[in-house]
């Protein structure tokens, strides 16, 4: 088999990247590891910054996100038994954000491929890339008992933080730069009334809490928990009275519990790879950095990875122009980078560490003071939470 972009992984870096190079003619083969029902059974980012909204209109992806999707002009921040707000569209300059599943945005993805007779494999067992400092890389993959090899001339990971992409770049190449924070997020999904129309974080001494939302009829909500913790400790009923006990009291009142319909606990640590480029193997989204959730940068990082790459293929196969694809990975990682401060600066504000001192709680409640007493604290979080400039 051979193809110009053999891209590794079928999240929604894999096939948005896949969709726009399809759409100028340039041919991609995804290859999967794992079943469409698999990908698509897991629930993860809720809310799109601008710039990744507009990748997926011009991947000719982004009707139902239009329709289903709810733009937010706004976050509320419950601290201290108060709720204040952050007006996004006025610190913006006019911008916002668009509340629509992880899981509906893979669907729509990979309902395009579909439409375009896109190549995608699933199921692909033991990727392999080969030969990524050549002219001619090929990827390697096993259907049953069939080895399969794809000739590309380049190779995207998007393969996401456990993938084989990464660990295909030689130890003396790469540099990982890692935090792991000392707590999780419990998140359960139930079809009941969202407790309000904004997301609401929360920080509190027992922990952190968000009340987030997939629409009017289907909540999102998460706790801080140990990292000790598992998701059998935690029965519906003790998971919406720990919410409540983090909430505002007026809110906590309001809300509506129900079945969880998906429960789990996600780790949080801040990762980044160097380089995101190896010869002709370039990393993309989750392969190459990860967030904590708490700035909703995890998946909107990957949009601008997808951006750079997608203009810098183009400018290659339409022009032999291959200075965008040299730039890649320093373009990239500057833009990555600060989504990690962010999602850093969000995070340390907001949780309660395990084993903070006394100087570092009075810092998180000086940082949320100064947030809301000045307006070039909130401009600053609004422009980072809307999505620096590709
Ligand atoms: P993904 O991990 O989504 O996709 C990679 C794909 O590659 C997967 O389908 C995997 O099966 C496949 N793969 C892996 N190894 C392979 C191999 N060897 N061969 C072939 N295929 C292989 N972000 C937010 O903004 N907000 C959130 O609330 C949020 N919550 C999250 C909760 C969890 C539990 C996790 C893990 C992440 C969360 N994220 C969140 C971040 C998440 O949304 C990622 O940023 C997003 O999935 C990145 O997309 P991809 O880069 O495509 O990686
Ligand atoms: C979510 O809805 O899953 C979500 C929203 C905002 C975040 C994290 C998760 O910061």
């Amino acid at each position: 088999m051979k193809t110009q972009v053999c891209i590794i992984g079928g999240g929604p870096s894999g096939l948005m990247l896949s969709q726009l190079l399809h759409l100028k003619g340039i041919d991609t083969v995804v290859l999967e590891r794992q079943s469409r029902e698999y990908v698509l059974g897991r629930i993860r980012a809720g809310v799109l910054e601008h710039g990744f909204a507009e990748l997926m209109r011009e991947a000719q992806c982004g009707e139902r996100m239009d329709k289903e999707g709810e733009i937010h002009d706004g976050f509320l921040i419950a601290h201290g038994g108060q709720v204040s707000r952050v007006d996004l569209h006025k610190y913006s300059g006019g911008s916002s954000v668009v509340v629509y599943g992880q899981t509906e945005l893979t669907r729509d993805l990979y309902a395009a491929r579909d439409r375009m007779n896109g190549v995608v494999i699933h199921n692909a067992e033991d990727v392999q890339p080969h030969d990524l400092k050549s002219a001619t890389p090929y990827v390697t993959y096993r259907s049953g008992d069939e080895v399969v090899r794809i000739d590309c001339d380049f190779v995207i990971g998007a393969d996401g933080f456990h993938g084989v992409s990464r660990k295909s770049i030689p130890r003396d190449v790469l540099k990982e730069y890692e935090k792991v924070y000392p707590f999780g997020w419990l998140g359960v999904l139930s079809r009941t009334k969202p407790v309000s129309p904004e997301l609401i974080y929360a920080k509190h001494e027992r922990g952190f809490a968000l009340c987030s939302l997939r629409s009017q009829v289907l909540s999102r909500y998460y706790i801080q928990v140990p990292l000790t913790d598992s998701v059998e400790d935690w029965s519906d009923d003790a998971f919406w009275a720990e919410l409540k006990r983090r909430l505002p009291a007026d809110v906590a009142a309001q809300l509506v519990t129900g079945a969880s319909i998906e429960k789990s606990i996600a780790p949080l640590r801040s990762f980044v790879a160097e380089p995101m480029r190896y010869g002709n193997l370039f990393l993309a989204g989750d392969a190459a950095h990860i967030v904590p959730p708490t700035g909703a940068r995890g998946l909107n990082s990957a949009a601008s990875d997808i951006y750079y790459l997608y203009h810098a293929m183009l400018a290659h196969y339409q022009n032999g122009d291959s200075t965008g694809l040299d730039q890649y990975s320093e373009k990239a990682l500057a833009r990555v980078w600060k989504a990690q401060r962010f999602s850093w600066w969000m995070t340390t504000m907001l949780h309660t560490f395990p084993d903070s001192i006394a100087y570092d709680q009075k810092l998180q409640e000086t940082d949320l003071a100064y947030l809301f007493s000045s307006e070039a604290a909130q401009r600053s979080l609004a422009e980072n939470y809307v999505g620096l400039p590709f």
